[in-house]
């Protein structure tokens, strides 16, 4: 358990630590010549880890790095001085922190123990309606030694707070220094999660990655660390030094490093400010062991109220690590006040439309501390899903969690979306909708491409999850594709009364001269049709399978393609060593060398012939794929897709 102190300057924090320990914190040269704490100081008894803050008013920024890991507060009121500035402000910062439970230590009651009934009377309305209100008082001497057993039992009483271990390590750096010996090593509260020896790990903002050697769990040799401890890591890595460390940093496990530069939190501005928070005002936030400078911008509102909580959109100077439920608190632009705080509800907003309706109604589903409660509002939403990966990274949730949330909420995971299952159907329905109407409203085209099926849907669904969805579409049998065209199996494309007649003209011409079928330019002439006109039907037919282009603006007949694969399987197989010449294969369809030899190539490009050198050999497997040639039998290979 981890045992933050709090108090005023010079009330006797770091002595009652020294009491209770036998361990001075102040440990730098400086701290020692002016009295007073000025960095963090840590000591450790058999049970209980120590952090001791500074309580001078310039070094609030140092106490709050201190207090955001700590699981309990030694609140320290010297009787002879009674509440101070920085005991109030203090208690402010452990009562947005969520810190909810501690003791009083009354200290230097050698010296003032007649002012205690006036100091507990102090004390006790300070405290009153806040998660202290019941804390102990306890009256103690670090000098005389008097109390400190009581106090020692009343902190052993405390017990930790609940810290989820089956989460993704997170460890809030507060120091990192050198070692002669061991190299650099980094300390801090291990928030969640679980960290071993020899774990990848990553510092975060910077993404620099390193790999823990050793480590300390409480100030001791351990093997493993476990959320709720504080723990020095031993590191290495290969961009890693004491100079690209700082205090704030994570050390995290990869899949929970996502930098960002805003955050939606939800913000309690403290009752005790004289006046309202205007949008974009400026403040520093404190969450983590870090701090940044950022504007606060209500979304709900367009002021925030001394003692009102809203919702809020804080745009951060430099981006940094933050989850789902991080607390935090903000303190004045000039950093000489505690203004207000509250925690983390959207780690990953959008950066626009942050005051839609849609958008506070989304922001209002993920405050729901229970990622399975929070899912399941926001997938009731529109439009009805929600990306997979920052979802369950904003909620430092491990594969095994993600299934149990999957389960509790419900979800289903659809590519990179998580959404409910009628949700899934509602988009497969969407998918036939569309088609659907797209095939009513144009009889004669082939479909839909993807991205225009896309945009035809309501919501418009992301790429990937609606790529899943036509997939599984496809293995049902409830949806076909024909090159680039989706369409429902039911669907055919039929032609225009202006095109059949003029495709039944074009068939002929193409019929009369099957081997050697007229260009595309001089059918346009022959059926005085404007070219354009005949080459956009003439792909059109082709994409009904009716035709093949075999070379540029000549389309053969796809039963004709079929013969003529037949044909050069039979030259072929009268050939020596069963290989086919351009030649041979002219003179048996006499349609001229050059279109013979466009021919051979579609053919090679299609996979039918293999060249080698003038000669051809067939592929006999591959003849089916333009179905049978006329007056052939009718069982024909199936067409193979196994081409390497
Ligand atoms: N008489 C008496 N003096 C005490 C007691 N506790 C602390 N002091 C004295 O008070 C002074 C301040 O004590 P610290 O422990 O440094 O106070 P602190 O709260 O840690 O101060 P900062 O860390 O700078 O905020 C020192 O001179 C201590 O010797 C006590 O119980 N009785
Ligand atoms: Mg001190």
């Amino acid at each position: 358990m981890i045992i933050g102190t709090a108090g005023h300057v010079d009330h006797g924090k770091t002595a009652l630590v020294k009491a209770l320990t036998g361990i001075d914190a102040d440990r730098l040269a400086e701290e020692k010549r002016r009295g007073i704490t000025i960095d963090l100081g840590y000591a450790y008894t058999d049970t209980l880890g120590f952090v001791d803050v500074p309580g001078h008013e310039r070094f609030v920024h140092t106490m709050l790095a201190g207090a955001s890991g700590i699981d309990a507060a030694l609140l320290v009121v010297a009787l002879n001085d009674g509440v101070m500035p920085q005991t109030r402000e203090h208690v402010q910062i452990l009562e947005l922190l969520g810190i909810d439970r501690g003791v009083v230590a009354l200290t230097k009651a050698d010296i003032a123990a007649d002012r205690a009934q006036d100091v507990v009377a102090e004390v006790r309305s300070l405290l009153a309606g806040t998660a202290l209100a019941s804390a102990p008082l306890l009256p103690v001497s670090a000098i005389a030694g008097e109390g400190i057993e009581d106090l020692q039992a009343a902190l052993d009483a405390l017990g930790p707070r609940a810290r989820a271990a089956d989460q993704y390590p997170r460890l809030a750096v507060d120091r990192a220094f050198t070692l002669t010996g061991a190299g650099l090593v980094l300390t801090g509260t291990l928030v969640s999660g679980r960290i071993k020896v020899e774990d990848r790990l990553m510092l975060s903002p910077s993404g620099i990655e390193l790999r823990v050697r050793g480590l300390h769990a409480q100030n001791r040799p351990a093997d493993a660390a476990t959320a709720g401890q504080r723990v020095a890591l031993n590191v290495v890595g290969p961009r890693l030094s004491k100079a690209v460390v700082n205090r704030g940093d994570w050390v995290l496990h990869p899949d929970v490093h996502a930098p960002t530069d805003r955050l939606d939190v939800r913000l309690r501005l403290l009752a005790e400010e004289t006046r309202a928070l205007r949008a974009d005002a400026r403040a520093h936030l404190h969450l983590g062991a870090t701090h940044v400078t950022v504007r606060v911008a209500p979304l709900d509102t367009d002021r925030i109220e001394p003692g009102a909580s809203v919702m809020a959109r804080l745009t951060l100077d430099r981006a940094i690590g933050a989850l789902a439920g991080d607390r935090l608190v903000l303190r004045d632009t000039s950093a000489t006040r505690t203004i207000g705080g509250g925690g983390v509800i959207d780690p990953f907003p959008p950066r626009r439309g942050r005051r839609t309706p849609e958008r506070l109604l989304r922001v209002a589903a993920l405050e729901h501390a229970e990622p399975a409660d929070a899912l399941r509002a926001l997938l009731q939403l529109p439009p009805g899903w929600t990306d997979r990966d920052s979802f369950f990274r904003s909620r430092n949730l491990l594969p095994a969690g993600q299934a149990g949330v999957l389960a509790t909420a419900p979800a289903v995971v659809v590519a990179t979306q998580l959404m409910i299952a009628d949700t899934r159907e509602a988009l497969r329905k969407g998918v036939t909708k569309s088609l659907a109407a797209h095939h009513a409203a144009a009889r004669d085209q082939p479909g839909l491409q993807f991205e225009r099926l896309r945009l035809a849907m309501v919501d418009r669904p992301p790429v990937d999850a609606l790529r899943a969805i036509t997939e599984s579409m496809f293995r049902s049998g409830d949806l076909e594709q024909d090159g680039p065209w989706l369409r429902l199996p039911s669907h055919r494309v039929t032609l225009s009364a202006h095109d059949e007649r003029l495709w039944t003209r074009a068939r002929q011409l193409i019929v009369a001269d099957r081997f050697r079928p007229p260009r595309t330019r001089d059918l346009a002439e022959a059926l005085s049709a404007p070219e354009t006109v005949t080459r956009t039907l003439l792909k059109r037919l082709q994409r009904m399978g009716r035709i093949i282009e075999v070379a540029p603006d000549q389309f053969f007949m796809s039963e004709t393609v079929a013969e003529m694969a037949a044909i050069a399987a039979e030259l072929a197989a009268t050939q020596p060593i069963s290989t086919l010449t351009a030649a041979v294969f002219r003179d048996r369809l006499e349609n001229g060398r050059k279109v013979a030899i466009q021919v051979l190539e579609f053919f090679d490009r299609a996979g039918v012939t293999v060249r080698v050198g003038e000669l051809r050999q067939v592929r006999v497997e591959r003849l089916g794929m333009f179905g049978p040639p006329p007056g052939a039998a009718a069982a024909m290979p199936p067409p193979e897709d196994d081409a390497g």
